[in-house]
């Protein structure tokens, strides 16, 4: 009977170790905790965002082209969001362009005569073939 208690108590104490021992973000391996790896596939931290994996927890941090409030954030404090930088930055193209807003970026498109040869993202300037054209004609 006495045997019984015992084998009862030790049996009740290794099932609660390891439904309740350890603490969140951390799971019961060889009834030890140990963290418990949260950027595993499928990543909580949703699209557009890198997950980190710390002792016990875990972050994520926006991709560029995207921010999220704050900066560091888990899945129930913050998600990423595009920038729209043509918003946060008005004079991004400059004024010989317009500027059109895409998921995590962003691009200038120049008016006609104005080019930004090639750099989708930058100022455009008169085009140098038109000022050839003014100059010589
Ligand atoms: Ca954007």
């Amino acid at each position: 009977m006495e045997l019984k208690c015992t084998l009862m108590v030790f049996g009740f104490f290794l099932l609660s170790s390891e439904s309740y021992g350890c603490g969140v973000g951390f799971k019961t391996m060889y009834r030890f905790c140990v963290d418990e790896d949260e950027c595993v596939t499928p990543s909580p931290c949703g699209e557009n965002a890198q997950c980190f994996n710390t002792d016990g927890s875990y972050y994520c941090t926006c991709d560029e082209g995207f921010q999220s409030y704050p900066a560091n954030f888990t899945a129930t404090t913050g998600q990423c969001e595009d920038i729209d930088e043509c918003k946060e930055d008005p004079d991004v193209c400059g004024t010989k362009a317009a500027c059109t807003n895409l998921l995590g970026s962003f691009i200038c498109v120049c008016h006609s005569g104005y080019s930004n040869y090639g750099n989708d993202q930058s100022e455009c300037t008169e085009s140098s073939q038109m000022r050839f054209c003014v100059e010589s004609g």
